[in-house]
């Protein structure tokens, strides 16, 4: 299924009348406005092949209807997304829940709906059917140099998928860690990491990267081996200049101050990435902004300041995307959500008056800086959302949209009701 433009046309029609009076009443406040709206404009996140299927808990998986059966319907939804709200236009695979087969094909069919490729994700926290070798005791840090070996393999074969694909990166992200004190001699897990990472990391091409990410528990719940920003900041910069830090939201223990995590590694040149999602306890995976939305405000704004600080394009230079799973939403309702509350917190962060709170900081006016803050984050910048997206050619409601459009009782005729997404 394609969505025609015109029909897109037809309801923002409907709507433009009081998104008007509502866009001119936030706009007149905002001095950069034009900045802001080409900032916005430019402003993409990418979208996991997993996520278009319903996710499931440890205790079991409630599909959805009219999930995508194949990665060239995967590439359509996100085809949907995008053409919603023109915010969505690239995809990052799974391997080899997403195996291309045939590259050209895929390639053709995602720029057809505006897309293009971005990371592409290795998996080793499963044994797959006919693997010679088990990762149940870890992949790139097993005591077993022949597992391991595996496991750098199949890294390697990733990036020869994403290469065929156009992507720029891969992202690595290790299950690997222990469950009990003493399984694990902490440093020799720790070295046998690096040195895998180090094989990886010279089957890059030029232009690649590879994006180290870490969490501090689950699967494993005593150690992980990747457990902490420290730690992947600590292989990241071992391994060289390709090789940087990827943060998830939901991979932190609770209260840890992610803004100031994101301020650091941008100030040590060392932030590849970002996966968001919004958690309650922890790897949550619920839609984006939809627990916190002040934390992601918040460090929108230290990464904001941060690109600024280093002259970095906001759109291009980290890459954003969206690594949720959910239970029991429509998953492209989710997805459509979770990239509004990013703009959301985004167009807040662009709002802050740098200027005055860097004042603020210098003469520790404390209340200022709050207000200062909290004057962005109260402002209702839904207006400008829509207005970005409108002007080139999305919807203004997209949410409203993919409803009143019928888009997944269509999904669900072409598809049937029983159709299960590939992945966990
Ligand atoms: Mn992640």
């Amino acid at each position: 299924m394609k969505i025609e433009n015109n029909r897109i046309d037809e309801l923002n029609h409907l709507e433009l009348k009081a998104h008007r009076r509502k866009f001119d009443f936030v706009a007149e406040d905002i001095a950069a406005l034009e900045d802001v709206m080409t900032k916005l404009a430019a402003f993409n996140v990418a979208i996991p092949s997993w996520a278009l299927g319903t996710g499931g808990t440890r205790f079991g998986r409630f599909s959805g209807t009219g999930e995508p059966r194949s990665l060239e319907e995967k590439i359509e939804d996100v085809g949907i997304i995008h053409a919603l709200n023109k915010s969505s236009n690239s995809i990052s695979l799974h391997i080899p829940w997403d195996i291309p087969g045939d590259a050209a094909n895929i390639k053709a069919l995602a720029s057809e709906h505006g897309l293009h490729f971005d990371a592409v994700n290795s998996n080793t926290f499963q044994d797959q059917k006919d693997q010679n070798l088990s990762y149940k005791f870890g992949s790139l840090h097993h005591v077993d140099k022949a597992v391991r070996k595996q496991a750098v393999e199949h890294n390697i074969e990733v990036i020869k998928y994403g290469d065929e694909l156009g992507s720029k990166a891969l992202s690595v992200w290790l299950a690997d860690g222990s469950n009990f004190p003493g399984q694990l001699n902490f440093r020799h897990a720790f070295e046998n990491t690096l040195e895998s990472l180090r094989e990886i990391y010279d089957a890059l091409p030029a232009d690649w990267k590879v994006w180290v990410e870490y969490k501090p528990y689950e699967p494993n719940f005593y150690s992980t081996t990747i457990g902490d920003w420290g730690q992947a900041y600590l292989l990241s910069t071992a391994l060289g200049p390709k090789a940087q830090t990827l943060v998830d939201l939901g991979h932190h223990l609770q209260g840890a101050n992610i803004e100031q995590i994101v301020s650091l590694l941008l100030m040590k040149d060392n932030l590849a990435g970002f996966h968001f999602n919004d958690s309650k306890y922890s790897d949550d995976d619920l839609t984006v902004g939809s627990i916190n939305p002040y934390q992601l405000f918040l460090i929108f704004n230290e990464l904001v300041e941060g690109m600024d600080s280093k002259g970095m394009d906001h759109a291009t230079s980290i890459g954003w995307m969206i690594d949720a799973s959910h239970n029991i939403k429509d998953p492209i309702e989710d997805l459509i959500q979770s990239v509004q509350a990013i703009k959301i917190a985004y167009s807040q962060a662009l709002l802050v008056d740098k200027q005055a709170l860097l004042t603020a900081q210098l003469n520790n006016d404390v209340v200022h800086a709050q207000e200062i803050l909290q004057h962005a984050y109260r402002t209702d910048v839904r207006p400008l959302i829509a207005e970005a997206s409108f002007r080139i050619g999305g919807a203004l409601d997209p949410l409203k949209a993919y409803r009143s459009l019928g888009v997944r009782e269509n999904l669900i005729r072409e598809r049937g009701s029983r159709s299960v997404a590939r992945g966990l």
